[in-house]
């Protein structure tokens, strides 16, 4: 019996392969579609998540984000913690914070995710985070697609 699953197994790969080379062969086109998706055309810079204090409930990341074309950051995500997209302002002369649906990146500009301004708020930050050195966050972007970053975690 095990002997019939594999070769049924094997067909299938086979019938798998053929169909995808099949595919490749007949439209060139899909391949310079693979190229542009490869290419994100999103630069991150100065990404750094800050180290939680010891028994606080939130942190927050920062990073600065370049979008060679108009694109929007939907959500972010990580292992380690359940990520929102905060923006933080002046109200009544108090700073607030408060969670944005989505950031819009216009082409060719910098974006920064700072102190005081927008971050990634990281809440409930697993114990792990703590003692690692690096963070992974995934940022889904409308246009790029997702995006796996691993910031360093620093006590800033
Ligand atoms: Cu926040």
């Amino acid at each position: 019996m095990a002997r019939t699953d594999l070769i049924a197994k094997a067909a299938a790969a086979s019938l798998l392969f053929a169909l995808t080379a099949c595919g490749k062969d007949d439209a060139p086109a899909a391949e310079t579609h693979a190229e542009m998706t490869s290419e994100t055309g999103i630069t991150i810079e100065n990404g750094y998540v800050k180290a939680p204090k010891p028994g606080s409930l939130t942190t927050a990341a920062y990073l600065d984000i370049i979008a060679d074309a108009d694109d929007v950051l939907l959500t972010a995500s990580s292992p380690l913690a359940t990520v929102e997209i905060h923006e933080m302002s002046m109200d009544d002369g108090m700073m607030k914070m408060r969670k944005v649906e989505n950031l819009d990146l216009p082409s060719q500009s910098k974006v920064q995710l700072k102190p005081g301004g927008y971050h990634l708020m990281l809440i409930n930050p697993d114990a792990a985070l703590a003692e690692s050195e690096t963070a992974e966050i995934t940022l889904t972007f409308e246009k790029a697609g997702e995006i796996k970053v691993n910031l360093p975690i620093e006590a800033r």
